[in-house]
């Protein structure tokens, strides 16, 4: 029996406008930078919602859409994470690290100290469903489960740029952390953990260079 279909036509654009949107796209997202100062500013919550509607349309493997997004705003929720992360990080800087790590780490003038934590007005924290759990707990496949949740943030991330907000992609190490302090079930695991706000009047970035199309491209 055939699945059931529904037609799709998306709109054409002339090659004209296709090129122009193309260019301002690309400009959209050049011009977002990984902010790690955020102003404690509020923005609207239903911006909030409406980017990770936009997240929540990404493709995913068989389409099981393997992800759950945790929103904290509770002041006393972020001060737990921002507690937690800070010990792992300054495990991670003070002991585990190694040295070429650190060195790779030094133009980004990160440490252990984590303010965007408690700063930001909000927390996303992105769990990835291993596998899915049905009603009665029986365990459900899920597939290609770390490309689908990252094809997912980089819709948020595209979609919180457009809002005109700033996010940043923290992986505190390790992450274990996260799931008990949000009494995640058994299938979930942190995956990324993105503060989204305002930067902050004095945030700065490193003066990062991007990749030359002929560097990551190639025509063949
Ligand atoms: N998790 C640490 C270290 C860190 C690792 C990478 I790779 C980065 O691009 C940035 C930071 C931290 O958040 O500081």
């Amino acid at each position: 029996m055939d699945a059931p279909s529904i037609p799709y036509r998306p709109d054409r654009l002339p090659e004209a406008k296709m090129l122009a949107q193309a260019r301002a796209f690309r400009d959209l997202l050049a011009g977002r930078r990984s902010v790690r100062r955020f102003s404690p500013e509020p923005f609207p919550r239903e911006v909030l919602e409406t980017c990770l509607e936009a997240a929540g349309s990404a493709p995913s493997g068989a389409n099981k859409q393997p992800w759950t997004f945790v929103v904290v705003s509770d002041p006393a929720v972020k001060r737990q994470i921002r507690e937690a992360a800070e010990e792992a990080e300054r495990r991670f800087y003070e002991t585990l690290a190694p040295e070429e790590w650190l060195r790779d780490l030094a133009p980004l003038g990160t440490d252990w100290v984590k303010e965007h934590l408690t700063d930001a007005p909000y927390l996303v924290v992105v769990f990835a469903q291993d596998y899915g759990l049905d009603a009665s707990g029986n365990r459900k496949k899920h597939y290609y489960v770390n490309e689908s949740v990252g094809i997912a943030v980089g819709f948020f991330l595209a979609a919180v740029r457009d809002a005109g907000l700033c996010a940043l992609t923290h992986t505190p190490a390790p992450m274990g952390f996260l799931k008990k302090v949000l009494g995640r079930p058994e299938n979930e695991r942190a995956y990324v953990l993105i503060p989204v706000g305002y930067a902050a009047e004095d945030a700065r970035v490193p003066d990062l260079r991007r990749k030359a199309p002929a560097e990551s491209t190639l025509w063949i």
